[in-house]
């Protein structure tokens, strides 16, 4: 195993990832937050899972009235599961059914339990409001603990946390995790660019956590300040809750001389820290399926598809207590896989998520997702790795424009402009096969992120 193990005492201390070892010594440790959890064997988490799903049923269906309506509706019980293939049984949780129920109708708890609320704005209608209850907040910090430590982390780190803090659960949850791994977080949130920029290099930041496009923003400006990041202590970053490419880890890694990682989560299931990549292999994201259960399902059919087939992800949780979740649908496309990893860690993999269904174009009849164009306008020369796409109906068709923008260093003639033009919409027609108008901008035109980017901007008229 690649990766160095520790016992199994399940003393708090320990737990809790503060080792009683001089901060010296744990740093030089490559540490792994509980190996006992995270390389048992599968057959071992497979009796976890349904041992924990029986009772997360019962959670549900004791108290939360949606979910006992439909179990009934079924004649089902949650004494009745025999085998986790008998959950696919059961009706899928959708996003719509947070918002019918909304506030906090499916909550399984009373609100005097719960200890936060966190909430997505929602860009149409009612926000999605979640809930945890102290037990809550404390698994989520140990899960997101783990998920840094599977990224690289370990306790003595400065954690530069830059996920934004408020109702989104990036930050609270990357600050908790930081503290229970026993790192010393510095709560930057998102913004003042130049601000992050000098903290990192003063306080020493070892770890960087932010969305990708926010990651990069802060290469950018760190170059135009004259700051060498990659000459400051950073060495690793946890990236995530947007899709990203392979070619944008590329980008980012070279620009801030680190390790990116790629953690996903999301608030209706617990928030970030559902499953993260190892730094080992950095080869898909370690699902924690000690508290998780994941499905790939085919869209249409809502059937499950063979083991390394693309679907939608579908999630239950094993051990929320004010918010269980029954096959809730992420809309995230993914793959899974139960290869054994070079870090040791058995959990499965989550592929890189491509994007989500609702995030996926249809031009022409060819299926794109930003995260594909992204891949193609990275790997360009004189082409800055910031994009929108803007959609628009003309006629009966989608029309696909792709807004880039030029690197600094290059002279924004027109002659340039048009070469660039014309080379991005080449290689776009060439690698994914649709035809797209590319507007070339200059250097800091397109929006920079302080969390999650806006890829796309859709103008076709909105079905009523
Ligand atoms: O984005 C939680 C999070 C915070 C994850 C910080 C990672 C880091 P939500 O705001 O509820 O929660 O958005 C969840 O973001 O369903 C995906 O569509 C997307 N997403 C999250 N992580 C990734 C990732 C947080 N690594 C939604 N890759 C999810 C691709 C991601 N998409």
């Amino acid at each position: 195993m690649a990766i160095q193990t520790k016992g199994k005492s399940r003393t708090p201390a320990r737990k809790a990832g503060v080792a009683r070892k001089s901060a010296s010594k744990r740093a030089a440790t490559a540490y792994m937050f509980d190996t006992a959890a995270e390389t048992m064997p599968r057959a071992e988490i497979a009796k976890l899972q349904l041992r924990r799903l029986k009772a997360s049923l019962k959670n549900a269906y004791d108290n939360v009235p949606f979910h006992r309506r439909r179990m009934k509706a079924l004649g089902f019980e949650p004494g009745d599961l025999q085998r986790l293939e008998d959950l696919a049984g059961l009706p899928f949780t959708l996003k719509t059914d947070l918002r019918d129920h909304y506030p906090f109708g499916l909550f399984a708890r009373a609100r005097t339990e719960v200890v936060r609320l966190h909430a997505s704005s929602g860009t149409t209608g009612k926000p999605t409001v979640v809930g945890y209850t102290a037990k809550d907040i404390s698994t989520w910090a140990d899960l997101m603990a783990r998920s840094m430590a599977c990224a690289g982390s370990r306790p003595g780190d400065v954690i530069h946390n830059a996920y934004g803090y408020g109702l989104f659960t990036g930050g609270l949850g990357a600050h908790y995790g930081a503290e229970r791994l026993g790192a010393t977080v510095v709560p930057m949130s998102g913004g003042g660019t130049e601000r992050q920029v000098v903290l990192i290099a003063d306080f020493g930041a070892r770890v960087l956590c932010a969305t990708p496009s926010y990651a990069l923003a802060i290469a950018e400006v760190a170059e135009k300040e004259g700051v060498d990041l990659r000459k400051s202590k950073l060495e690793i970053g946890i990236f995530g809750a947007e899709p990203w490419s392979e070619a944008m880890r590329r980008e980012v890694e070279a620009r801030l001389g680190l390790k990116a990682v790629d953690i996903y989560g999301l608030s209706e299931i617990m928030g970030p820290g559902v499953a993260c990549e190892c730094v080992e292999a950095q080869a898909g994201l370690h699902g924690w399926e000690d508290h998780f259960l994941f499905e790939v399902i085919d869209t249409d059919t809502g059937k499950a598809v063979k083991e390394g087939e693309s679907g939608e992800l579908v999630i239950s949780t094993l051990s929320k207590e004010a918010l269980p979740m029954i096959r809730y649908r992420t809309r995230d496309i993914t793959r899974l896989s139960t290869e054994p990893c070079a870090c040791g860690r058995t959990h499965v993999r989550i592929k890189r998520i491509t994007g989500r269904n609702d995030d996926m174009l249809i031009i022409r009849g060819v299926n794109v997702y930003p995260s594909q164009i992204e891949a193609v306008l990275v790997g360009l020369p004189d082409v800055a790795p910031h994009y929108q796409l803007v959609v628009e109906r003309k006629g009966t068709l989608d029309h696909l424009c792709v807004e880039v923008e030029l690197m600094p260093n290059v002279v924004p003639t027109s002659a340039q402009r048009k070469v660039v033009g014309e080379s991005v919409r080449h290689h776009i027609k060439s690698i994914i096969g649709v035809t797209a108008d590319v507007v070339v901008k200059e250097p800091g035109e397109i929006p920079r992120s302080m969390g999650k980017a806006v890829r796309v901007r859709d103008l076709r008229p909105k079905l009523s």
